[in-house]
This record gives C-alpha cells, sequence and structure tokens, in this order.
C-alpha cells in the first residue's frame, strides 16, 4: 500500500517541496518563471503556519475540554523578531526544510532575509513580552496574549551625516503570512459622550454610558509554537476600523472626503506604535490606544470564559456562541479562571473597565466586583524613574471615558478612606496614595490605579522590587506589603542562544546534550570543560568565527574595516542618559588621548560597537549619537590610531541585529547609574553569548554577578544607595572635573569643537548638562570605569583566562532563561498550570 503524507502536515523532505511548489502556484499565484525570493519565501511560510494549525486548534481544544485557568498577558509591545527560522526550530522542521530548500535550488538563509521584522516594541518591556510568549508556549502555559496590531511598528533608523533620521516601518507592506484575521471575533469600542443615571427594575441606582463613537477592533491572530512541545498559543493582536465605512448621508451630499473621514480617524488608532522608552506620552491617540486595546481585549476574555462556562454546564460550543446572555451569575468564578497580567502600566485601565461591565453592564454590586476585579489582575512595573510613570489630565481623560472617570473617582474615594483609617490625620500620605494628582492640572496616576486594583505588584530585579518599596512605591508597601514580589526577569534560550548562536548552541549539544535548550541551569554542565584544551578552543574559534561575520556585515553596511582579533565592546541598548552611552565615549576619547600622546603605547586594539535608537523626541539621545558619529569619524580616520582603535555605529538596531552582534561580542557594556536600570535583558543575552560584563551594580547585573561569581564580572562604580546619598549631598560635578585631569581634557575637547570643527558649539548641551547637574553621575563613575577598563585589557591579553571567564558566563547563565521568569509568574502570580496538548 502506497502512503503519501498529507501536504499540509507531512514532514518529510518531499513533502515539504510539494507544499513548497503548492503554496507557490495556489496562494503567490506565481510558478517557478515568474517567482522571486520573496515569493518562496511566502511559500515556505505558509507551508510552516499549515504544519501549526492542526496543534494550534488542538492546543485551543484541550484548553477548553479541561477547562484550564488561563493567563491573560497585556501589552502594548511585542518586539517578535522574525518568525520564519524561530518557527522551524520549535516544531522541528529546521533540517528538513534546509533539504527540501536544496533540493529545489534555494537557500534557506537567503529566504530568511526576505522576512520582515515585525517591530511592534520599543526595547526591553516589548522584547520582554516576545521571550515570554516562547517561554509560555514551551511550558505548555494556557495563555493568550494581548496587544495592537500596529500598521507601522518602531520607526526605521538611518542615519545622515551621523544623525539620526526617523522613516516609517511598513512591515506590512508585502503582507504577513504568519497571522490569521479573525473577523468574525470583531468587537465593538465605545468612546466619548456622557452617562446617564437612572434607576433599574428593582430600584437601583444605575449609570450607563452614552457613548459618541465607536470603532472596531478585529483581531489578527499569531500561532506561537513552543519548543518541541505540541502547545500552539496565540498571540491576539487588535486593529481598529470605522464602525461604518462610508458615512451614506454625507456621501449623499457629494462631500466624498468627509464620507470617509470617520474611517481615517477610527483606523487611526493602531496605525503607529508610538516611539517613546521610559518617556511616558500624554498624547490623546495613545489614550484611545490603550483602551481600545483593554477594551477589545477584555470582552474577548470574557467571551472565551463565558463559552467555556457554558460548555461546561453541557452546552455546545455554537450554542455558546449563538445563545449566551451574560448575567451577574456567570461571574461566580470569573476569578478563579482568569488571571490578568498588566505588562506595565499601559493596559491598567482594564481595572477600570472591568469595574464598568461588571457594575454597569451586567449589574454585580460594586463590592464584589471589586474583589473580582482584584482577584483577576496583576502589574508589573517596569521603571524606577518617577518622570516615566503614565499619568492622564483628567479633561483629556473625561472627554474620552467620562464613565471611566468617574468610576476611578469612586475607586479613588473608597481607597482613600481606607487609607484614613489606617493612618488618620496623615494628609501627605494621602496626597502621594491618591489616583488623582492635584495641582493646576488634575491627572490620573495610572501606577496607583494599576497597584489598588492589583492582587500582586512585580518588579523586574531584586534591586529594582527593592528600591519599588523604598522609594517609587514605598507608601503602597507601606500600605500593601503583602502585595509586591520579586520576578527578575528573563530571555528565550531559543531565540538567544539556539537560534541567534547556532555554532556556539552546537558546541554545547555536543558536550552537554539537548536539554539545555529548555532546562537553562543544564548549562552548568560546561564547567566540566573548563580545562579541556579542544573545547577551550572550540569556544574561542566560534567566537573568532562570529565575530568574522559580524566584520563582514560592518564592512557591507558602513564601508568600516574591522579587525576581527581586536575585542569587540559592545553597547547596543536604546540611546539614553541614564544608560550613559556617554561614559563609553568619555573612555573612548581618552584612550584616543593616550595614544595620541604616546603612539607607542601598548594598548589592546578594540572595536566599539553602537546601535539603538533614540526617541525621535529626546534631543540629548539624538546629539550622542551624532557625538558618537562625530568621535568614530575622528578616531576611525586618524592613522596614529585607527589600527587600534574603531568605533562603528550599526543603524536601525532590532532584533535580526541583536542576534548578530550577541554572537560575536566579547565584551559587554551595562553600565547605567545604578538604581535607574529596572532590570535590562542585553545584560542576560550578551552574557548568555559568553560575552563578559562590565558594569554597575544596577538591574540585573547584580544577580548576574551573583551567578557567575565575582571574578568574572567586571564592577565598576558607585551603588545606588552611594549615588542617593552623593545626591543628597549635593553632587557636585565639578569636583570630578577639576581634580582628573584626563576628564578635564576630555570634557573640554568635546566641549572646544574638536569633534565638531564645523560647528564648535554642537555638543555643547551633553558638556552643560555632564556640568552643571550631571544627574547620572558621570563625572563620579568616569575614573572607576576607567579603572574597570583597565583591567579589561590586562585579561583580554591572556586569552586562556579571558575564554575561562567567557565559558563561565554561559555556564552560569542558567537563572536567566525566561522559562524560569514565566514559571515564577504562574506559581506566585497567576497559579496557572501547565498543560499537556496530546499530539
Ligand atoms: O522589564 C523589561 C525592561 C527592563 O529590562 C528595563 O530595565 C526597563 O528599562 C524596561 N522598561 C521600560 C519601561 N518603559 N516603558 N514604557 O521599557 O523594561
Amino acid at each position: 500500500k502506497i502512503q503519501v503524507e498529507d501536504d499540509r502536515t507531512g514532514m518529510s523532505v518531499e513533502t515539504l517541496k510539494r507544499a513548497i511548489l503548492d503554496n507557490l502556484f495556489y496562494i503567490q499565484g506565481k510558478d517557478q518563471f515568474f517567482a522571486i525570493p520573496y515569493d518562496y519565501y511566502m511559500a515556505l511560510a505558509y507551508t510552516v503556519r499549515d504544519r501549526l494549525i492542526y496543534r494550534w486548534l488542538k492546543t485551543q481544544q484541550t484548553y477548553f475540554e479541561k477547562d484550564a485557568k488561563f493567563a491573560f498577558y497585556l501589552s502594548v509591545e511585542y518586539l517578535k523578531g522574525r518568525h520564519l527560522r524561530k518557527n522551524l526550530v520549535n516544531v522541528g522542521l529546521w533540517d528538513v526544510a534546509n533539504q527540501a530548500l536544496q533540493e529545489l535550488g534555494l537557500n534557506l538563509y537567503d529566504l530568511m532575509e526576505q522576512e520582515q521584522e515585525p517591530g511592534l516594541g520599543n526595547g526591553g518591556l516589548g522584547r520582554l513580552a516576545a521571550c515570554f510568549l516562547d517561554s509560555l508556549a514551551t511550558l505548555e502555559i494556557p495563555a493568550i496574549c494581548y496587544g495592537i496590531r500596529y500598521k507601522f511598528g518602531t520607526f526605521d533608523q538611518v542615519i545622515q551625516n551621523g544623525w539620526q533620521v526617523e522613516r516609517p516601518d511598513k512591515w506590512l507592506r508585502f503582507g504577513n503570512p504568519w497571522e490569521i484575521p479573525r473577523s468574525e471575533y470583531v468587537v465593538e469600542v465605545k468612546l466619548g459622550g456622557h452617562t446617564e443615571a437612572y434607576l433599574d427594575q428593582n430600584g437601583h441606582y444605575r449609570v450607563r454610558w452614552i457613548s459618541d463613537r465607536t470603532v472596531l477592533g478585529t483581531p489578527f491572530d499569531t500561532l506561537v509554537p513552543g519548543y518541541n512541545t505540541n502547545t500552539v498559543n496565540t498571540l491576539r493582536l487588535w486593529t481598529a476600523r470605522a464602525s461604518e465605512e462610508l458615512n451614506f448621508e454625507v456621501f449623499n451630499t457629494g462631500d466624498y472626503t468627509r464620507a470617509v473621514a470617520d474611517k481615517t480617524f477610527s483606523e487611526n488608532i493602531s496605525k503607529l506604535l508610538y516611539p517613546n522608552d521610559n518617556t511616558p506620552q500624554g498624547k490623546e491617540l495613545r489614550l484611545e490606544q490603550q483602551y481600545f486595546f483593554v477594551s477589545c481585549s477584555l470582552q474577548d476574555i470574557i467571551r472565551l470564559y463565558m463559552i467555556r462556562l457554558h460548555r461546561s454546564r453541557g452546552g455546545s460550543y455554537e450554542e455558546a456562541l449563538l445563545r449566551i446572555e451574560i448575567s451577574q451569575e456567570h461571574f461566580e468564578n470569573f476569578d478563579q479562571q482568569v488571571s490578568i497580567q498588566m505588562n506595565d502600566t499601559h493596559p491598567s485601565l482594564i481595572i477600570a473597565e472591568l469595574m464598568r461591565l461588571l457594575v454597569d453592564e451586567y449589574q454585580l454590586d460594586w463590592e464584589r466586583a471589586w474583589e473580582i476585579t482584584q482577584n483577576c489582575c496583576a502589574y508589573t512595573n517596569h521603571t524606577l524613574l518617577p518622570e516615566a510613570l503614565e499619568q492622564w489630565p483628567i479633561s483629556l481623560f473625561g472627554r474620552l471615558l467620562p464613565r471611566h472617570l468617574e468610576i476611578i473617582y469612586e475607586i479613588n474615594r473608597r481607597f482613600l478612606n481606607q487609607v484614613w483609617l489606617q493612618f488618620p490625620g496623615d494628609l501627605n500620605r494621602v496626597a502621594q496614595l491618591s489616583l488623582i494628582r492635584e495641582g493646576s492640572e488634575k491627572q490620573i496616576r495610572m501606577a496607583n490605579l494599576a497597584c489598588v486594583g492589583s492582587h500582586t505588584i512585580n518588579g523586574v530585579s531584586q534591586l529594582h522590587t527593592k528600591l519599588l518599596k523604598q522609594s517609587l512605591l514605598h507608601d503602597f508597601y507601606e500600605l500593601y506589603p503583602e502585595k509586591f514580589t520579586n520576578i527578575t526577569n528573563g530571555v528565550s534560550p531559543r531565540r538567544w542562544l539556539l537560534l541567534s548562536n547556532p555554532k556556539l548552541a552546537l558546541l554545547i549539544t555536543e558536550r552537554i546534550g539537548k536539554k539545555w535548550i529548555t532546562k537553562l541551569d543544564e548549562l552548568k554542565r560546561l564547567e566540566a570543560f573548563l580545562e579541556d584544551a579542544e573545547f577551550c578552543q572550540a569556544w574561542q574559534q566560534i567566537k573568532h568565527e562570529n565575530k568574522h561575520d559580524l566584520a563582514e556585515y560592518i564592512l557591507q553596511c558602513n564601508g568600516i574595516d574591522v579587525n576581527a582579533n581586536s575585542l569587540f565592546d559592545v553597547q547596543v541598548k536604546r540611546i539614553h542618559e541614564y544608560k550613559r552611552q556617554i561614559l563609553n565615549l568619555l573612555h573612548i576619547i581618552t584612550l584616543y588621548n593616550r595614544f595620541k600622546q604616546n603612539p607607542s603605547l601598548e594598548v589592546l586594539p578594540r572595536t566599539f560597537i553602537f546601535a539603538g535608537k533614540a526617541a525621535p523626541g529626546y534631543f540629548i539621545a539624538k546629539l550622542v549619537i551624532k557625538l558618537i558619529h562625530a568621535i568614530a569619524n575622528v578616531v576611525n580616520h586618524d592613522p596614529d590610531v585607527n589600527s587600534r582603535l574603531k568605533i562603528v555605529f550599526l543603524r536601525n538596531y532590532c532584533v535580526s541585529l541583536a542576534q548578530r552582534i550577541c554572537a560575536a561580542a566579547e565584551l559587554s557594556e551595562q553600565i547605567s547609574t545604578a538604581g535607574k536600570e529596572a532590570s535590562g535583558t542585553g545584560n542576560m543575552k550578551l552574557a548568555m553569548n559568553g560575552a563578559i560584563t562590565i558594569g554597575t551594580l544596577d538591574g540585573a547585573n547584580i544577580e548576574i554577578r551573583q551567578e557567575v561569581g565575582n571574578e568574572n564580572f567586571f564592577l565598576f562604580g558607585l551603588t545606588a544607595e552611594e549615588v542617593f546619598s552623593l545626591k543628597s549631598q549635593n553632587y557636585n560635578p565639578w569636583n570630578y572635573y577639576n581634580s582628573n585631569l584626563e576628564l578635564r581634557q576630555v570634557i573640554d575637547m568635546i566641549a572646544s569643537g574638536y569633534f565638531s570643527p564645523d560647528r564648535t558649539d554642537l555638543f555643547r548641551p551633553i558638556v552643560e548638562s555632564l556640568l552643571i547637574r550631571d544627574e547620572y553621575m558621570v563625572l563620579a563613575d568616569y575614573q572607576s570605569y576607567l579603572d574597570s577598563q583597565e583591567r579589561v585589557s590586562h585579561v583580554y591579553l591572556e586569552q586562556e583566562h579571558w575564554t575561562r571567564m567567557s565559558i563561565l558566563n554561559t555556564a552560569r547563565i542558567g537563572k536567566f532563561s525566561s522559562d524560569r521568569t514565566i514559571l515564577e509568574y504562574c506559581q506566585k502570580i497567576w497559579n496557572v498550570k501547565p498543560l499537556r496538548v496530546e499530539s
């Protein structure tokens, strides 16, 4: 009997070849004569997606049948990176696809380059959410992640004459084969209008919201397969469209532009991701986005819950879809089945929205509604910068969400009464805790709303959680100590080692087997090979090859020829004053000066690699990018130094670029002012790939250092306590400037236009920010940083020692897997358990 595999599910080379050509023909509408690489990429992507569908449906069926408790993760950002390779690897199709394409005369690596990366996030927060997607599915956790399907992701960064210029990121331009539109689950979202009080049939006082506009939210589902499991979870992203495509009344008057104006207006809601990181955006459209996404997601959560409830009572799925009339009694067990995680305050309107639905629409009494809300919701804080906490002016808020404003006032009234009872007479405390900030323009404090409405509040590293308790959220901590917990961030070992560094991953697997891919602590077993010369050499060799690849990329993109034998010193992250790219630059100029003053100085050759985007409105950050280029221009063209120092800025930092850089990095710059970086995750990715950290005792650096060993980490700088105490003693940067000759020289060079001869005052704002206030204590940490960099140079010269440190960094990084992080969320916050999906 001849058996033929199904074209949509078969996993053999032959079937895959057939499926690819079939999709090329019937989905792309091309044959081999007309097809361009993009068509082949699309055909392959559909072939992979086909292989996910069965598992995806099976996953949902299993979740329904077993009536599992769900975690719903709400985030306005997911910085996912490309799908193709991840999905091929996760479902075990990598080798087969490689072979099939070869036999078709195609190259898988070339096709992977065709994928447009979805840049639906700004930085760490969005990337963390993407690592969580991978871990949730790999750990077989019943979860749905919700977000916004921005038409334009984070901007495309181009560099013109050293300046950052932003261009729209049109990632959807050629279509997206990884998503499935779900128009049948469209929901309505109301906005604007006013409220009205009325008495219900039982004579109870009730309020209804009469909105003046409606937009529709359509979900697009992306299938998220776990690594080596049958679980395929859902990332559901909402897109906004008008409730009426065309206003016929206006159309009939002949005003065609106005007839479609509402459509444009509504669709704006999901058009663009605000390009900000750690800076809030007080813009109306941003508030609309947040509410739109929260309202869509919550309606969906309730719909799913009701279907399950109906089914558990013996009803069919179809009946449930058609017939369910939601009422009060249905919510009895809601909070035992539903856990909602707010990724930062952006989704915190869910608290007011859940209250509105429960009280106004389903007529629960306030107390029970509040209990359900608090039992369901939890809040992750991601920043220690007070200026980054979101607030909304009352006038704007009330115009857009009049009923929510009333609800927030009522939550606040009840909450402050409770505070008053606990701390009678403490007016100052009441003012600090209030959801409303008083002042000439009253503001709603979203972090306060999130704290009051959640059962758990977590920070993202031990230091961060400690500082939240001590300062930023101190009053909340005194009120609700039991709500606070720490869950240190982690990153996905699949994305950040298996995919980003395939050669290293292979070497590791050859030595200790494959278990590390899902049990990262297994990497500890690499320590047994520290004395194995062959292993150490292979380790070194792989880093060298990765550096070579990056050097080629740099030559191609920047036209700069870098020495692959130099130390690759890497600072890649958002450009922000607290991350102190400027400190790195001060070190570079110091080395430059030392060379110029003493050309025969024996100094380790280094390539300084920068990448990162600055928020478009953040003037100083953009000026820092210009300064990096200006210094590079001088250093890279100076024959006295350019054989030993090179500076490179790689444009348009994104996940794919980060993967390349991580594999090749040797020194990882994690040099934020202590007490400012909530956690950092770049620090984890780089260490996972064997880079050694030079860093302050900030964020997760502290825990990384604890894990990898103090001797395998280059420490410098003030501690968070020292920063705090120095600030309170009237820190004066001039003291450092006046007492440190090298520092003075470096700052004077920037100030005098040494790097900007055409406009000598160009960098004055940077110099002034350092000398007048030095908010981020750059000058205070300068000497300590230099000393630590000296140690780096010495150790690097002893390559064997360096390699040992590098291996130990990877071997001891197990704690920083996002699998561990997600398990902690499951245990400490969600009370959600893994559920096996059978094949
Ligand atoms: O928790 C993820 C990530 C941390 O690793 C970074 O330290 C932190 O800066 C970042 N926070 C934000 C907050 N901003 N917003 N919006 O991105 O979160």
